[in-house]
């Protein structure tokens, strides 16, 4: 056993994968279970995808299921998704269906990254790369400790033909958006119109709608899609999430094939 062969693996395999996240066609910031999702269907639809994630696990919201309780509930629709994903439900009343919040949240994270997607975890965005006209045309990152330890460290970059926000109930992205640029998002207001209270139907019907290119180059998805439209959140129902990451990494496709 040679500790230095260990060591050069781990170190070689590591900037080989970050060395190719530097150009892609899809970089996803956040990898809780909207942007896992979507990092699955980009990566399955032949899309370059890379995800950021600040915290040392990935999966955001979900593995804390509902106050701890590591179980989430789905609808229909998102029964159907995780049927495709081999996660197992049961129906506890017409209409309502649990599943285990961990093996939800690990089955994800391992098909996408199974279906190519890179997931580099305690990595932070910090910024947006923009370019004529503003267009978001790519991530400004660093590594995580170096936020929590307040050191003065400058960020490296990586370029990408799209970028989603899925940093959920904050929608981090586009206030950096908004805050550095004066941009004007495609809300009802130009701005981040912030979360509203607890409204379980409302904000799993709208944040459908609300997934959409909110500024040249930037898809909003998750929770992130409600926080920056003004809609409701949701609870430990997560039908909205799955379904919002599926439309978030369409809407990436369309964009990333007209170039
Ligand atoms: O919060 P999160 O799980 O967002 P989501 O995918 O799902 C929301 C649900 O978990 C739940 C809910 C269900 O109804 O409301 O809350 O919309 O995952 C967001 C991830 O983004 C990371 C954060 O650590 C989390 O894992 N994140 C946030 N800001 C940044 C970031 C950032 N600036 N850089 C990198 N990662």
């Amino acid at each position: 056993m040679d500790e230095v062969t260990i060591s050069r693996a781990i170190t070689e395999s590591f900037f080989k994968e970050f060395m190719a996240a530097m150009e892609v066609d899809v970089a996803i910031a956040g990898a809780g279970p909207s942007g896992l999702i979507a990092a699955y269907h980009a990566a399955k639809e032949g899309m370059n995808t890379v995800v950021f994630e600040r915290e040392l696990r990935p999966g955001g919201g979900m593995p804390g299921g509902g106050m701890m309780f590591p179980r989430i509930v789905v609808q229909d629709e998102g029964r159907e998704i995780l049927d495709e994903f081999g996660v197992r439900t049961r129906e506890y009343e017409r209409g309502y269906y649990i599943a285990d919040a961990l093996e939800t949240i690990s089955t994800i994270c391992s098909q996408a990254i199974k279906a190519g997607a890179k997931i580099f975890n305690l990595i932070s965005i910090e910024d947006v790369m923009i370019r004529e006209g503003d267009a978001v045309t790519g991530l400004v990152l660093n590594w995580s400790a170096v936020s929590w330890s307040k050191l003065h460290v400058d960020p490296l970059t990586v370029r990408s033909k799209v970028t989603i926000d899925a940093t959920g109930h904050v929608g981090e992205i586009c206030h950096i958006v908004v805050h550095k640029l004066g941009a004007k998002l495609r809300t009802q207001t130009g701005e981040v119109m912030g979360e509203k209270p607890m409204w379980a139907e409302r904000g799993e019907k709208e944040i459908i709608e609300n997934t959409k290119e909110v500024y040249p180059g930037l898809i909003i998805c998750g929770m992130a899609a409600n926080a920056v439209c003004g809609s409701p959140r949701m609870g430990a129902i997560f039908g909205g999430m799955l379904l919002s990451g599926k439309k978030a990494a369409k809407l990436a496709q369309s964009i990333v094939s007209k170039g």
